[in-house]
């Protein structure tokens, strides 16, 4: 027998469906608003097919992303921008190999082919990418001793990049977070933009992963922990 809660589930869930499926499609849709950012994270050569650190499938970001900007009045993006010789390239490292890892005074730290060098065309952005209307560039990893993944804080876990004071300064509340890579640039960003207090959404179709030692269930397992909220581009409304 169907007790009461259920009948009334059931009548519920019909007649929601029949009477109101534009109001249920709007509750599901994410529109941008001023306070909103859309934060587009190392989309550069050497991420990309043919680059040095190259993650798989990271072409595919690039239309998906050019697509979602166009909703958002607020785009910044970042660049992985290191020195020569720096501290996270393996081949500084004597005896190392990529992929492996380094203690080093901040902690552990995953040692990668050199990438994103300085003005070279690795650490340029993607030409694909088409986003005029970005207000802001902000480069990352640019102390040779010290790596940054996060957009907000580097490695050392107390050295701000500033991007904090400039979304406070902008009143943005909300950053939506997308590009390369899943599991390292863009969740350590995702979980620093919590910490910094923002409303925080990774948009995963407009993200590759590297995935090296179980890495990416980690970075999405890490996430949902800080009440980052994982959203697809298609649950964004298309336009600001
Ligand atoms: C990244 C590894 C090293 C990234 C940057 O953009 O996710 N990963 N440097
Ligand atoms: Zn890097």
């Amino acid at each position: 027998m169907l007790v009461r809660r259920q009948v009334l589930a059931m009548l519920g869930t019909t007649a929601l469906a029949t009477l109101a499926p534009a109001a249920l499609f709007a509750a599901t849709s994410i529109k941008p608003d001023d306070a909103s950012a859309l934060l587009v994270i190392d989309v550069q050569n050497c991420f990309l097919p043919g680059g040095s650190l190259a993650v798989k499938e990271g072409e595919q970001v690039v239309p998906v992303i050019n697509k979602m900007a166009k909703a958002f009045a607020n785009v910044v993006m970042t660049q992985d921008w290191h020195t020569p010789g720096h501290v996270s390239f393996a081949s500084v490292h004597a005896g190392k190999k990529p992929f492996e890892t380094v203690d080093l005074p901040y902690g552990k730290q995953v040692l990668w082919p050199d990438h994103c060098v300085q003005g070279t065309d690795g650490a340029a952005l993607s030409k694909d990418l088409s986003i005029p209307h970005a207000e802001l560039i902000i480069r990352k990893g640019f102390h040779k001793d010290v790596d940054s993944y996060s957009a907000f804080l580097e490695a050392d876990g107390k050295t701000s990049t500033g991007l904090a004071g400039y979304l406070r300064g902008r009143k943005i509340k909300r950053v939506f977070v997308a590009g390369l890579a899943t599991d390292f640039c863009v969740a350590w960003t995702a979980l620093d933009a919590r910490k910094a207090g923002f409303e925080v959404y990774v948009v995963e179709d407009a993200c590759r992963g590297i995935d090296t030692q179980g890495s990416l269930a980690k970075a999405w397992a890490d996430m949902a922990k800080a009440g980052v909220k994982r959203i697809q581009s298609g649950d964004i409304a298309a336009s600001a």
